[in-house]
């Protein structure tokens, strides 16, 4: 009997439990919790709570907590120590070393008079963050809802970058950056302090590298290949006491600050200020452009060495973190090859070549490094020429970086360019300010699976975690900032923090939805992209053509759409279906909520030929930094479009490309284009040669053309394949990539790019 009355009492319980999840929305939390349990009633907050302590960390917690309340809601709370307990709304806030609840965990439980948060190191902060994000607004009431929350970070390492070199931040602003990175319950903040536009922190020891290499005399504007500077004097640094407070700031906050001093490469605001520690002797200008530069520190001469230990010497001084980054990325070598003291070093040393030149620099200063308790990370290319003994890895250039240094027992940090660069677009390129190219929606940013699936098991604990970077070579103010980090950010947070079974992207866009009114509580200044009415274009398993398909987040509307080139009203023709494209057409759509078009105007012009929506295979997938529908989307319709790559464009890297189009059956043809991008200093190159072939089986092919590097330079972009008449059923096309970029280029000795969008079949 008893037994059957605990039964029922659990069922009913649970089924009420369940109910009230389905019911009620999702609460706005983000990141989402590891395990939530929501139940019936409110805990009314106000300045009347009291709040009780338990635990130093508690204490300083709670102080931020305070400020928070303040800026959001308008209020504080009474803080206590732990003994006065008989109140009658009460938070306790409860530190603990108990071996039950992980690193950096925490329980939070709300009833209708008390809650609690039980929380161990950065715990209690981050159930307190949840808390924050709990109030809502009830009439003249704040209210949070009864639940029971047990909350455990899934990764280690979950960091933001920003790069204040590019375009310099205000300590202000670095301090609401920092307030973000904590709401998400992220660790790390990597700070970008050097590089060839600017050197951004104090070193007592050498006056000038902030006297003169804090400053450039212009900037870059506009797009790169448009290659045009102001000539506005720029700048800005921060004094040692600034760090101080900033780092102090951060602790509090459960945030380790890394700092990244540059070396080899990247390095001109230095060498400006000291042109004695570089292969030539200078003299340098503090760089206006962006982009890669070949004058780097001398790694033949010990006096390099030295000024660089001295200045480890005060950043290790400033900050207490156990990580030091070093850079390492794109360092050309062109200097080092005709330098006699880099040569010589070479020689001495017995090094194979310049890339073990560049791994003698950083095991060099990692062992310096060492010395001080430190261990260094670096960019993916501190793996060239044998990686330092204890270094960790970030991996930037794709997950390659990332896999071979865990498959050689390394910490590594995961920072792909195709998920984690919030410095590329983020929406349709007709409505984003200028950006550096690519297209990583929040969308894919939530996609994101830190681990790659090639790693072993013992292999896949190396990846710590990942990390969002903010460069900011065309990003020149907060609200810019604010802009690409965020919402992207949010998604990451969770990819870091949630456990991935937990992870549903549908809800994830509710949460964020209604996150966003957080958000502009805070006077964030955050892309709306995700509102954005996108297209997305299919193959068809049977007709010709592709389908091409809407999707918005909004739902209590109707989407209208045009074929004629006018704008859709709400008397245009309504989108019920994925529309099927079988001609060349130009289709624009909008959505339309109450009599108005809420979101963007969506264009897409369709260039239907034979090879429209056919299978097509390709030899090498394109890299994952320029992926976008794999294979499909060379033959989707739609054209490359200049100045827009990263949406339709597919790149390969120090690659060729090789696509085989199978039209289906025998057919006709007599032309084949393609389109192909040129843009060097973005190391874009023209294929060197391409070709088509025919087939009817597949197998064996007949090669009816073939293009030298003169006629790809002279065709504008647009390769073109006259072929007479042909009767062929399968059409293959190749395209050479242009090797390794040549000395005296931007990113020499660096493979190059080779891009290239729609090949049409007439
Ligand atoms: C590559 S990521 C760089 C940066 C640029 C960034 C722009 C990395 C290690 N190096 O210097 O700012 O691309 O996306």
């Amino acid at each position: 009997m008893r037994v059957k009355q605990i039964f029922w009492t659990l069922l009913f319980f649970f089924v009420q439990n369940v109910a009230l999840a389905q019911e009620h929305d999702p609460l706005p939390l983000i990141p989402k919790p590891a395990s939530l349990n929501l139940k019936n009633g409110y805990f009314n907050i106000s300045h009347k709570t009291i709040v009780t302590i338990q635990g130093r960390i508690a204490k300083e917690d709670a102080a931020i907590f305070n400020e928070q309340l303040k800026n959001l809601f308008g209020f504080e709370l009474s803080l206590t120590p732990a003994e006065h307990n008989n109140y009658n709304e009460i938070i306790n806030l409860i530190e603990t070393d108990s071996g039950n609840i992980g690193p950096d965990s925490y329980r939070l439980i709300v009833n209708a008079k008390k809650i609690s948060v039980i929380g161990k190191g950065a715990g209690i902060l981050y159930g307190l963050q949840t808390l924050l994000q709990l109030i809502q607004k009830k009439e003249n009431n704040f209210q949070i809802p009864c639940l029971e929350i047990s909350d455990q970070p899934h990764f280690s390492w979950r960091g933001m970058h920003l790069d204040v070199c590019r375009h310099f931040f205000q300590k202000e602003f670095i301090k609401k950056y920092i307030d973000l990175i904590a709401l998400y319950k992220m660790n790390t903040f990597h700070w970008h302090l050097t590089d060839d536009q600017g050197w951004r922190i104090e070193i007592k020891k050498y006056a000038k590298l902030t006297e003169t290499g804090a400053w450039r005399h212009g900037s870059m504007i506009g797009p790169y290949r448009a290659q045009q500077f102001d000539s506005v004097y720029y700048g800005g640094y921060y004094s040692q006491d600034d760090i101080k407070e900033i780092v102090k700031y951060a602790e509090a906050r459960h945030i380790t600050i890394v700092p990244e001093i540059e070396m080899p490469g990247h390095s001109l605001a230095a060498l400006s200020s000291y042109p004695k520690y570089s292969c030539t002797g200078g003299p340098f200008e503090v760089a206006k452009g962006w982009g890669v530069f070949d004058d780097v520190f001398c790694a033949g001469n010990d006096s390099t060495f030295t000024f660089l230990e001295n200045v480890l010497d005060e950043v290790c001084e400033l900050f207490p973190g156990k990580y030091i980054h070093i850079g390492g990325d794109e360092c050309p070598k062109v200097r080092w090859k005709s330098c006699p003291k880099c040569q010589a070093r070479i020689q001495n040393e017995h090094l194979k070549n310049e890339n073990e030149l560049q791994s003698y620099f950083v095991h060099r200063i990692e062992k310096f490094l060492g010395t001080k308790g430190k261990k260094i990370i670096g960019w993916d290319e501190i793996l060239e020429g044998g990686l330092a003994p204890g270094a960790a890895v970030m991996s930037w250039r794709g997950t390659e970086g990332g896999i071979a240094a865990a498959r050689e027992h390394h910490d590594v940090v995961m920072t792909p360019g195709s998920h984690c660069y919030f410095d590329h677009y983020q929406g349709s390129q007709d409505y984003e300010p200028l950006a550096i190219g690519g297209y990583t929606t929040v969308e894919k940013v939530y996609s994101y699976e830190p681990v790659p699936s090639a790693l072993s098991d013992p292999e896949q604990k190396y990846i710590l975690g990942a990390q969002g970077n903010v460069w900011t070579e065309y990003i020149a103010t907060p609200e810019h900032v604010e802009y690409m980090a965020l919402p992207r950010m949010c998604a990451l947070a969770e990819v870091l923090w949630t456990p991935s079974l937990l992870k549903d992207s549908v809800d994830f866009q509710k949460r964020l939805i209604k996150h966003f009114s957080f958000l502009d509580k805070l006077n964030v200044n955050y892309s709306k992209a995700i509102y954005e009415l996108k297209g997305s274009v299919n193959s068809l398993e049977t007709e010709n053509g592709v389908s091409f398909e809407f999707s918005s987040p909004f739902k209590t509307g109707k989407i209208f759409y045009t074929l004629d080139g006018n704008t859709p009203t709400e008397t245009s023709s309504e989108y019920k279906s994925p529309l099927t494209i079988v001609k060349s057409t130009k289709v624009q759509a909008a959505y339309f909520e109450n009599g108005k078009q809420k979101g963007n105007l969506l264009k897409q012009e369709f260039l239907v030929t034979k090879s429209t929506g056919k299978k097509i295979t390709l030899q090498t997938p394109p890299h994952e930094n320029y992926f976008g529908k794999g294979a499909q989307s060379l033959v989707d319709g739609i054209r490359g479009n200049l100045f827009k790559h990263g949406q339709n464009w597919l790149g390969w890297w120090g690659k060729d490309m090789e696509a085989i189009i199978d039209l289906g059956r025998p057919d006709t043809i007599s032309k084949v284009t393609m389109d192909v991008y040129d843009d060097e200093p973005s190391w874009i190159y023209l294929p060197v040669n391409m070709e088509v072939a025919i087939s009817d089986d597949g197998k064996n092919f007949t090669t009816l053309r073939n293009i030298s590097k003169e006629e790809i330079k002279q065709a504008n972009d647009v390769v073109v394949f006259n072929l007479g008449n042909q009767a062929a059923r399968f059409i293959k096309v190749t395209a050479k990539n242009a090797g390794k970029i040549p000395d005296g280029k931007q990113g020499s000795g660096n493979d190059s790019w080779l891009f290239v969008d729609e090949i049409s079949v007439e």
